[in-house]
This record gives C-alpha cells, sequence and structure tokens, in this order.
C-alpha cells in the first residue's frame, strides 16, 4: 500500500460538505484515523503503542533498547472544516519513507518511530500541540484534564470515554531521552515554496489570548440606545484594531473564534468571549501587537459600559531549529531552500528536548486551514524521497 493507495484510504475520513475535514480530538472521525494508521503500521510490522498523553507511536525497533530514536510523524486532527494536507501529509509520508527505505534495503542503526501527536490544532480543547506538551511538561497536566470544548466536555472525560486514563496524562521523560532527532514533514502553509521541498529555519512566535467582553443582556427592540452595554461593539473595535496593530508591528492577528452568549437576533448579548491569535516573527512584535489590541478593547469596552478581561492561553517561543540537522538537511537534498514559518508545529514543541528539524512540501494554493489547501502527488512523492534520503542518512550508523 504506497504513499497513493494510503493517502486514497485516509482523505475521505473526517471529511464535511464543501470539502473540508473536521478531526477532532476523541471523537468518531479520530478514532478512525487512529485505526486507519494502527492499521497501516502493522502492515509494515512496526510496533505500535499509545503514550499516558494519547499520542501514537509507531515504532521500526532495533536489537537492543529503544535509545537515540530517530522519530518521525506529524498529526492527524484538523482545524474546522481544514485542509487535508495539515498533519496527514507528515503521516502519511513517514509511512511511505519506510517503504523506501526498505526498498534499498536499508538496516536502521537505531530505531525509527512514527509519531501521531494528539490535538495539535487545540480545535476541540484550545490549546495547540496538547499532546506534544504533555509529552514534554509543556503544560500543566492539571490544567490539561480541565479544558473544555464548546460543549463543556472535559480533556479528561474525552480520553475516558475513549478508554484512556486522563490521572495518567504528563510529562514521560522515559520516552523524551529515548529519542535522538525529530524530523516533521509537513505541507508549507503560505505561497514561500516555488520547489518542491524546503527545510524550516524557525517557526515564528505565536500565542493565544482570549477576550472575555461582560455587558447586560437585554431586550433588543426596548432598550434604548443610551441605556444598552452591549459586548458586541467593543469586541467589533477589537477586531478592527487587532487588523491596524497588526500592520504596524508587521505581525499577523485574527480573531477566530467567537462565543456569543446569548446567541439571538432579539437579544443584546451580556458576554462575547473571542479567541485571538498573534504571531510575528519576533517576540516583541508579538508582544506590541497584544498591548495595543488589549488597550483598544479596554477604551472601547469604557465607552460602552463594558468589562474586558484578557487571558493569555498558550504561548510558543520563537522556535530556532537544530542549525546542524536543518543544515544536513538542506545537504541531504541537495541545498533545498530553508524558510521560517508562522505556522505552530509538534517540531516546535519537541525542538526544546530533542535536535529537531522539518520538511515543508510545496502547496501551489498558498492555502491553509480551508478545504482550498493541496499539494501535488508529483510534490508529495519528491517529499517521501527527501523524507527518506534524511532518515536514511539519520539511521546510518
Ligand atoms: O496554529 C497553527 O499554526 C498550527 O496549524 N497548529
Ligand atoms: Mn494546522
Ligand atoms: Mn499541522
Ligand atoms: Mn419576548
Amino acid at each position: 500500500m504506497g504513499y497513493e493507495e494510503m493517502w486514497r484510504d485516509l482523505l475521505p475520513i473526517g471529511r464535511v460538505s464543501g470539502g473540508g475535514y473536521r478531526r477532532f480530538s476523541w471523537t468518531a472521525a479520530d478514532r478512525e484515523c487512529r485505526a486507519w494508521f494502527t492499521e497501516e503500521a502493522g502492515r509494515r510490522g512496526l510496533t505500535v503503542e499509545e503514550d499516558r498523553n494519547g499520542n501514537l507511536f509507531a515504532w521500526w525497533d532495533v536489537p537492543g533498547e529503544r535509545r537515540d530514536a530517530v522519530l518521525t510523524g506529524s498529526h492527524l486532527d484538523s482545524v474546522p472544516d481544514g485542509g487535508a494536507f495539515d498533519g496527514p501529509l507528515g503521516v502519511v509520508s513517514s509511512l511511505a519513507a519506510i517503504d523506501v527505505l526498505r526498498e534499498r534495503g536499508v538496516t536502521p542503526a537505531r530505531p525509527l518511530g512514527i509519531a501521531v501527536f494528539a490535538e495539535e490544532e487545540g480545535a476541540r480543547f484550545g490549546v495547540a500541540c496538547l499532546g506534544s506538551r504533555l509529552l514534554t511538561g509543556a503544560i500543566d497536566p492539571v490544567r490539561a484534564r480541565g479544558l473544555r470544548d464548546a460543549d463543556g466536555t472535559t480533556w479528561a472525560d474525552a480520553m475516558a470515554a475513549d478508554g484512556c486514563d486522563p490521572d495518567a496524562i504528563g510529562p514521560d521523560p522515559d520516552l523524551l531521552a529515548g529519542i535522538g532527532s525529530f524530523v516533521e514533514l509537513h505541507v508549507e502553509q503560505g505561497r514561500a515554496l516555488d520547489v518542491p521541498v524546503g527545510v524550516a529555519s524557525a517557526i515564528w512566535p505565536h500565542g493565544r489570548w482570549r477576550f472575555d467582553f461582560t455587558g447586560q443582556g437585554n431586550h433588543a427592540g426596548t432598550t434604548l440606545l443610551r441605556d444598552r452595554r452591549d459586548p458586541m461593539l467593543p469586541f467589533a473595535r477589537t477586531v478592527l484594531a487587532a487588523r491596524d496593530a497588526a500592520a504596524r508591528h508587521e505581525a499577523v492577528a485574527t480573531m477566530g473564534k467567537v462565543h456569543v452568549t446569548p446567541n439571538g437576533v432579539n437579544a443584546i448579548p451580556s458576554l462575547v468571549r473571542a479567541w485571538l491569535d498573534t504571531r510575528a516573527p519576533d517576540d516583541d512584535a508579538v508582544r506590541a501587537t497584544v498591548a495595543e489590541i488589549h488597550a483598544a478593547a479596554e477604551k472601547a469596552a469604557g465607552e460602552h459600559g463594558v468589562e474586558v478581561a484578557l487571558s493569555e492561553e498558550s504561548y510558543t517561543q520563537v522556535v530556532g531549529f537544530h542549525a546542524e540537522l536543518r543544515d544536513r538537511l538542506a545537504m541531504t537534498l541537495g541545498g533545498a531552500p530553508v524558510l521560517p514559518t508562522g505556522a505552530g508545529h509538534d517540531a516546535g514543541i519537541l525542538s526544546a528536548h530533542v535536535p529537531t528539524a522539518m520538511l515543508f512540501v510545496r502547496n501551489p494554493t498558498g492555502v491553509s486551514h480551508a478545504p482550498e489547501e493541496h499539494a501535488e502527488t508529483g510534490d508529495c512523492l519528491t517529499g517521501v524521497e527527501a523524507l527518506a534520503a534524511v532518515l536514511e542518512d539519520l539511521l546510518s550508523p
């Protein structure tokens, strides 16, 4: 079952009308994705294990203990109505790269693992890279257990419903200690590549903040304008302020998720809860952008008798990938372009603990986190060959 057959089998799982994906952690679509991965890994004689945090690992072991392993892989979960490639391309390519290594008769000098990290998008429980953050101790397990989805279900409940023990979640230093390097292949998510494959230099610093605008619920027909404390108005000002502040600091800022309570046409809401995603090439630009947006929110809230509260939900410092590994990959690939990304990845979390690098595969649409996300099969196959070459180099004695 080569790359194209695997891709064909995975494609329908979790796809919704309009062509996007809703593969959210611990849902039926997630279970189908995990079953697909387990079957493909088993077909290759790999040892499949689920760690204490819900991450899957498929191992091509060598005699002796599992140490100095080369890890590849990515994630299978998606953002709401996301594209087909973000995450799955790295997982399918990892399995296909093992086929290439075996066709070449490669005998690994050290174990090779494929990871499928849980809740990379944070689409259901709000914190991105939750599985890799738990593995590395980058998030408090108590906080993680209590993260809630839109229906109020906690990460702990969702895990338990899937037969996992939420009390066991947390750092796994023994697992981490066995990993010598991590290489994640991922679809490029902007317009940055004009050749099939590139190598990542860095991940921009990025974070997620939650705004709560609290006003007074009221009747839309009988409440005069002067008597209103409508949280929608400072929220609206804040959305526009995010765009202006980001432009001033060469950053990007997005209000991408909004809960209006109550959400009725003839009732002024009492609460508007909105999340801000801000990223920039450097920390200072992110912090300055968020500070300006917060100031604008407070000013607008004050003008409308509305309270505003801001909380930082997650923040990832700039990730500069392992220079020696980065250069080794670029050299193995005959001088592939090296480029930064504004997208977060599990590789960004692992890089604080393990020499880590990323490969990007060209996305001609330049669109991601949407159904139009795309990579040509030819480029994907080039990506598999590139990953196989990099893995063969890292697996050599
Ligand atoms: O949000 C991101 O950048 C990534 O897709 N999780
Ligand atoms: Mn993504
Ligand atoms: Mn991704
Ligand atoms: Mn009424």
